[in-house]
């Protein structure tokens, strides 16, 4: 009797948000994308999927309506598992599937089948799915989220909680927070980045250069949801003077038009709202959902042109931070305190690193290892460590501290407090358990990278040319190529070597041939629809030419 119900309200319901003619959708590098107008079927399935996948678990999982750093007018789909990481990979072929479901009989047919196979019971009988649901400012935005929330309520017993205008990673966030029965409210979210960073603040070692380090960084916001949630949260900050600019106010500007982190990281540029009177000072900027964060400088020389400081070299200075704790934690000292702490810690980045990052990390001594793009493999891989840190080029990274790891680390604190309170030895795992609390354990978070990155500039008594200074990268240009079908190219070795069409890899390395230092590859992007080509070689005329010529071979092969 309650499987018929089921049955009738999902045939019911999904009649209301039929697929529209002739789209396919599929779960890319980060879920769903395409027009936001054309998009609630899609966003009304996902929402049965996330119910799905909090009744398999038992937990709360999170749904976030985003396109992140694509315009205005697309929109997107993500889930979040219980953990606050993306929903696994695991489901990812049956939420393509119901997402593109012909008709209201065959998306019903899909449900009954895949939830017989996992062993989920419809019908409410006593089990809760508890969703969170969460959306960025982009304007198709509300609409989604009542597709969403019709798409929770054709589940019987399946709960929607709105948890408002969010960042991506906040969701994130307090999906994570709410499965470890914490609270998961943004207020609380605040509060504790602006108590892990004034903790970190007040153990800036004495008599660092930390008074030559300027405290002001200006954020470019993206005309996005960043901005305005970093106008919150600053207020609770001490010790850092954050100016916000294209925060998506009336008369701002577009969203991620001329702005944000993937046209800065990507075009090497200033974003609009930044100029002459810039020149020197430490800039930041975010993507449209504020999970990505790149920092730059204006040139005094030409002030259209930056010195980047990408993901990569934010990678490089937590690593070196992160290694100074745990190196000054496990040192012999007079103070007791001589049972090491074994940590393994792990680096993780993709195929756009810039190679000169990678040498630079490898010369530290660190492990590092590449993965496919998206932070759904990078994030696994970084999880296998004690600590792992991991940062995509464009932004995207966090520091994942392991359960197991952070409570060794508790009790080798509290160890320390009673035997040597104040020692160098106990600052440094204060230290370590502050980032742990500061820096976003589900997801990248542009906020708390953009605190942490700041807190340890001040640790290191660095100025923003020290940090730039750390490595030159190697040149390196990204190209767009537009093409009838992306998925004809497949790749392999995460992603440096193209598999099909037979042919371009034996094209792309001949070329790589023709030049000193050359590096390139090509990959479909997951959220555009377009081929990815990245170059890089000792000149940046050279890492230009490259890309361009591979281009045109991708143009050759598939246009
Ligand atoms: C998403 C993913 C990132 C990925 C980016 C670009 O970012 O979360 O891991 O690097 O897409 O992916 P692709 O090259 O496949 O288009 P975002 O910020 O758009 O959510």
């Amino acid at each position: 009797f309650m499987a018929k119900d089921q049955h009738l309200l999902l045939l019911e319901s999904s009649s209301h948000f039929p697929l529209p003619h002739g789209m396919t959708f599929s779960y890319g590098t980060a879920g769903f994308r395409a027009v936001g107008s054309k998009l609630p079927s899609t966003v009304f399935r996902a929402g049965i999927v996330a119910v799905l996948r909090s009744l398999k678990t038992g937990s709360a999982v999170g749904l976030m309506i985003t396109a992140s750093h694509n315009p205005i007018l697309d929109n997107g789909v993500k889930i979040a598992d219980p953990d606050g990481s993306m929903m696994t990979q695991h489901w990812e072929p049956f939420a393509e599937a119901l997402a593109n479901a012909p008709n209201p009989q065959s998306l019903v047919e899909l449900v009954f089948h895949f939830t017989k196979e996992e062993g989920i019971s419809l019908g409410g009988g006593g089990t809760c799915a508890e969703i969170l649901l969460g959306r960025d400012t982009r304007p198709t935005g509300e609409a989604l989220l009542e597709a969403a929330k019709q798409g929770i309520k054709s589940i019987v017993g399946a709960a929607a909680l709105d948890m408002g205008i969010l960042t991506t990673p906040q969701l994130h966030w307090m999906v994570m927070n709410k499965n470890k029965g914490m609270k998961a409210s943004e207020s609380v979210y605040f509060m504790q980045l602006s108590e892990s960073f004034r903790c970190l603040m007040d153990m800036v070692p004495k008599g660092t250069r930390k008074d030559c380090v300027d405290s002001r960084v200006v954020v470019d916001g993206a005309n996005g949801v960043g901005g305005e949630k970093l106008e919150q949260l600053k207020k609770l900050l001490i010790g850092i003077d954050i100016q916000v600019r294209n925060s998506g106010k009336q008369g701002e500007g577009v969203l991620n038009e001329g702005v944000g982190a993937d046209f800065v990281q990507k075009e090497k540029v200033a974003p609009s709202g930044f100029g002459t009177k810039d020149v020197g000072e430490r800039c930041a900027t975010f993507d449209g959902d504020a999970d990505r964060l790149v920092y730059f400088r204006i040139s005094s020389s030409n002030c259209n042109g930056i010195d980047l400081v990408d993901g990569d070299k934010i990678l490089s200075l937590f690593a070196l931070f992160i290694k100074e704790q745990l190196h000054i934690l496990n040192k012999q000292g007079d103070e007791g305190t001589n049972n090491v702490l074994v940590t393994r810690l792990g680096i993780v980045q993709t195929a756009y690193a810039n190679g000169a990052s990678t040498d630079f990390l490898k010369q530290q001594g660190l492990e590092v290892v590449l993965t496919p793009t998206g932070v759904k493999y990078l994030h696994k891989k970084a999880a296998e460590c004690d600590v792992g840190i991991y940062f995509e080029a464009n932004g995207h990274g966090t520091i994942l501290f392991s359960e197991e790891y952070l409570s060794k680390l508790q009790k080798k604190c509290d160890d320390l407090a009673c035997h040597s309170p104040g020692s160098e030895h106990h600052k440094a795992a204060l230290r370590l358990l502050a980032v742990s609390k500061l820096i976003n354990q589900a997801v990248g978070d542009a906020i708390s990278g953009l605190l942490l990155v700041e807190v340890v500039l001040q640790h290191m008594g660095w100025s923003m040319q020290d940090w730039i200074d750390l490595y030159n990268d190697l040149p390196s240009r990204q190209l767009k190529v537009k093409v009838a079908d992306r998925t004809a190219i497949t790749t392999t070795h995460a992603e440096t070597q193209v598999l099909e069409p037979s042919g371009l890899q034996e094209a792309i390395d001949s070329e790589i041939a023709k030049y000193h230092k050359g590096r390139c590859f090509v990959r479909p992007s997951g959220t555009e629809d377009i081929i990815r080509v990245y170059a890089e070689a000792s000149s940046q005329e050279a890492a230009n030419a490259l890309a361009k010529s591979v281009s045109r071979h991708v143009d050759h092969f598939l246009g």
